[in-house]
């Protein structure tokens, strides 16, 4: 029901359809409203809620689900009408991030979005809420039921926004101590084939199937890119059309990942034929969360489930800086790691640093920061050799991001110099 063009609104259907068959539900009959009739009241035309009313009857549906969000006036009209159980696509969303969340982390963000979903929306359906959480003696005098909810939720919220933060800062802490690696975090439209691509470069066995929001929260592997370059990969989330914006917020923790990469892969699925608008439902979102700008290498997936040769001769031609894969078959992951490995190097600058021996601190930090690529030791010259007698140079590649640190080394021992005729390997 979104959109002007019909095609549109039959693919944003069709994926409503999708996600209530992963929720557990068997979708009997889908109504597609016309757009001209849209109503502030119960959003869609009288006649057409009439129409929906004799179908929830005649077919004993347990459940009416509306494809666009509903405001709590329109629900409360709506059900006025329809006696049976009623949803929005981002109630329905929250529900399958609910069934789906495994790990503490992606449990609690999704308590937190359903939660704050839930709060401006609270009715007499939520009046149960008091009893589940508090008991007995929890009702303040005067209070009525609903502000009792509310109260107990706003406390659930805060609560477990302090655990996000604690989480938040076990991560960050974590993400420090691999920072020397290269970090690339795989995005896009959910089901994909995400983490069938992380399987098939990390050699891992994350878990893939042909579900909706499969995966929460995110995994990262360490991956041999080519022999002696380590990078580090990461699953993440999928986004989807409509995407909750509470839901965005909540994920932080896990969409951290994805702001913290140098580079980002954008998969497709070159087989769905709603493939550009799923591409700038995903541009639209890595904005949203201000990682539009970052280096990104796009991967069509599922290139085995083409039609014909033809469809991938003009999808190559259209788009000729990115890599055609099957992640599933194994197909084209040559060619990705070469085309990612160049992008690496084309945003990487390369320093040669000189540091006296003794600045053992500096050294550690570089080696932390930095992938080394040579390093030779030799003496300083005049007028330093007396206090610095031996001296590292390293060559390194280093990410944009420790660009500062490695100036402000090198400012430091601007004026060092080598004896070349000196100049040792470490392995010589
Ligand atoms: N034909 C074909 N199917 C694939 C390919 N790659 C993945 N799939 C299938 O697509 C479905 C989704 O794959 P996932 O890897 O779980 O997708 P995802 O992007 O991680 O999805 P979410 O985590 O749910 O957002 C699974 O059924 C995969 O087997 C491919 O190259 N070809
Ligand atoms: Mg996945």
């Amino acid at each position: 029901m979104s959109g002007t063009n019909r095609e549109d609104v039959d693919d944003s259907i069709r994926e409503l359809a999708l996600l209530a068959e992963t929720a557990g539900a068997t979708v009997i009959e889908t109504v597609v409203p016309s757009v001209q009739k849209i109503k502030v009241s119960t959003f869609v035309g009288t006649g057409k809620l009439e129409e929906i009313r004799l179908l929830v009857e005649e077919e004993e549906a347990d459940l009416l689900i509306f494809d666009e969000d509903l405001s709590n006036v329109q629900l409360r009209n709506i059900e006025k009408e329809i006696t049976c159980k009623i949803l929005d696509r981002s109630a329905l969303i929250l529900d399958i991030f609910a069934r789906n969340a495994r790990t503490a982390t992606a449990m609690t963000q999704v308590e937190l979005a359903q939660l704050e979903y839930i709060l401006p929306r609270l009715t007499r359906a939520w009046t149960h809420l008091s009893r589940q959480k508090g008991g007995i003696g929890m009702r303040g005098p005067g209070e009525t039921q609903i502000e009792t909810d509310r109260r107990l939720i706003g406390t659930r919220i805060s609560l477990l926004k302090e655990r996000l933060v604690k989480i938040d800062r076990q991560r960050t802490t974590q993400r420090k101590g691999r920072s020397q690696f290269t970090r690339i975090s795989l995005v896009g439209y959910t089901n994909a084939g995400k983490s069938t691509l992380m399987n098939g470069l990390a050699n891992s066995d994350v878990l893939a199937e042909n579900k909706l929001f499969a995966t929460l929260d995110s995994t990262t592997r360490q991956v041999e890119l080519t022999p002696g370059r380590m990078v580090l990969l990461s699953d993440t989330v999928g986004f989807i059309r409509k995407l909750p914006h509470r839901l965005i917020e909540s994920f932080k923790s896990t969409l951290d990942e994805v702001r913290e990469s140098d580079i980002l892969l954008h998969v497709l699925d070159a087989s769905h034929r709603g493939f550009r608008d799923q591409k700038s439902v995903v541009h639209k979102t890595l904005e949203e969360i201000r990682v539009g700008d970052k280096p990104t290498l796009l991967v069509f997936n599922k290139i085995d489930a083409l039609e014909d040769a033809e469809e991938l001769f003009d999808l190559k031609q259209e788009f000729p800086d990115a890599a055609f894969v099957s992640a599933l078959r194994g197909i084209g992951l040559s060619d990705l790691t070469d085309k990612l490995t160049a992008l690496i190097d084309s945003g990487f600058d390369i320093h040669d640093v000189l540091i006296p021996v003794t600045d053992q601190k500096a050294i550690a930090h570089l080696r932390r920061i930095a992938d080394v690529l040579d390093e030779s030791y030799a003496f300083a010259k005049a007028p330093y050799e007396d206090e610095t007698h031996a001296v590292v140079q390293l060559k390194i590649r280093v990410a944009p991001r420790y660009s500062d640190d490695v100036s402000s080394l090198t400012m430091r021992y601007r004026d060092l110099k080598l004896l070349p005729e000196e100049l040792t390997h470490p392995d010589a």
